[in-house]
């Protein structure tokens, strides 16, 4: 489970991150964790965002919302799932679970090996049915396709989407379990969330009829560049259990053109990568941590000084992102305090998620900055010092917020902490 009231499901991200956590005390058990994710993935290779647990749970939507295995025989019967994914954080997790000391591990590479051909059509399918061809992107349907949902990354998208009449009536369930409303997304976005939802199954859930038509249409360039970061993990990690060679060559490649179409959308004056709005072709520039994209998977772009990878990182760790002198610690918050969208406590416009630092701090230490991964690294524990492994921070005072018991918090604190030893 994400968590235990907010959030009783298994969701596909949150799952890679507790992967990574687990693989710290029990590689054997952080198997698990991506095994179940697996027994949601669709024929086309697509792991949806939520597989649901047999108890309903009080979560909203539900799975008879999306009523995926009715509309389409690419979803599963059982578990049932929703009809959209999330970020492919998942190549990242096997590799730290192959390089985890703890267990059998000759076991271990056997139960990676029989994942590996789920996982190589996981990308597979971001890599066709949701590559953009005008800008190598990959294209997010959905907000909560980013797992950032309500980002000011999607502003200007959202302000496209209109709420269609017939959309069914509802009631949330988010805000029983979460102290305050102004933490949670607005009933203007939920509309915009529900609306979408009924776009995918008018279409069936099929791919092509999804990315012609939705009126929510993102190249994320985050997300591209965790698949182009993932890609490499798992081509590390295929070497580790002797995957086909050609698995391994397509993954590298695909990496290759990733990491150009993440440096294609870095603007040279300010060094910023951006999201694109694949429906009017127009950059979405925001001073959220989109802009860092190319930190998580490195850049071909020339060595300039505002793109260089070291400018990059100075930037990152300068007063327009986890340098800013009234941040309770050093962290990228999820809409830096200069922006006018930015709002302190309401979910990704502006508190602290601990994930988010991790991803950061992850590729910083790989890619070799480590005095740099290690000021991320002591900034997420001060965050999550309290121990409450709350959903997310407020950026300012450090205050848990959200749901409490966040179960991928409590993965990369032990992480961190195991890194530290
Ligand atoms: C919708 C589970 C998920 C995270 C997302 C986060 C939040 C869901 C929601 O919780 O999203 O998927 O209902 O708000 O935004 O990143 O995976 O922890």
């Amino acid at each position: 489970m994400a968590a235990p009231r907010l959030y009783p499901h298994q969701w596909s991200w949150d799952a890679a991150f507790v992967a990574v956590g687990l693989a710290r005390l029990s590689p054997d058990r952080a198997c698990t964790e991506l095994e179940h994710l697996l027994t949601g993935q669709w024929r086309t290779g697509m792991i949806p965002h939520i597989l649901y647990s047999a108890e309903p749970g009080g979560y909203f939507p539900d799975a008879a919302r999306w009523r995926c295995a009715d509309l389409t025989d690419e979803a599963p019967r059982v578990p049932a799932t929703s009809g959209i994914t999330q970020p492919p954080v998942h190549g990242i997790a096997v590799e730290r679970i192959l390089r985890s000391p703890g267990g059998d591990a000759a076991a271990v590479r056997a139960r990676v090996l029989a994942m590996w051909p789920h996982l190589v059509a996981w990308h597979r399918w971001l890599a066709t049915a949701r590559r953009s061809p005008a800008t190598g992107l990959v294209t997010i349907v959905h907000g909560w396709e980013s797992g950032m949902d309500n980002s000011p990354r999607f502003d200007g998208p959202y302000s496209r989407v209109v709420v269609g009449r017939s959309l069914p009536a509802y009631r949330r369930a988010d805000r029983d379990h979460v102290a305050d409303d102004d933490e949670r997304p607005s009933d203007e976005d939920y509309d915009r969330y529900l609306w979408l939802i009924e776009e995918l199954k008018a279409v069936r859930y099929d791919d092509a009829a999804v990315t012609a038509s939705l009126s929510f249409r993102v190249g994320d360039v985050l997300l591209t560049a965790v698949l182009a970061a993932a890609s490499d993990a798992l081509v590390t990690a295929g070497a580790m259990i002797d995957a086909p060679a050609d698995e391994i060559a397509w993954l590298s490649s695909l990496a290759v053109s990733l990491r150009a179409a993440v440096g294609a959308t870095i603007d040279p004056a300010t060094g910023d990568a951006a999201d694109v709005d694949e429906r009017t072709g127009q950059r979405l520039a925001t001073e959220t941590p989109a802009r860092f994209a190319a930190l998580l998977c490195g850049t071909d772009s020339p060595n300039s000084d505002t793109t260089s990878e070291d400018a990059l990182v100075e930037r990152f760790l300068g007063p327009d992102c986890c340098g800013d002198p009234a941040l309770f610690a050093v962290a990228p918050p999820s809409t830096s305090p200069g922006s006018p969208a930015f709002e302190p406590t309401r979910y990704w416009r502006g508190p602290m998620w601990p994930v988010v630092s991790w991803l950061f701090w992850w590729a910083l230490d790989r890619r070799g900055h480590a005095d740099a991964a290690t000021r991320v690294r002591e900034g997420g524990l001060s965050f999550v010092a309290d121990g409450s492994f709350g959903e997310y921070y407020h950026p300012f005072t450090g205050a848990s917020l959200g749901s409490a018991d966040q179960s991928w918090t409590a993965a990369v604190t032990l992480d961190w902490l195991a890194t530290e030893r």
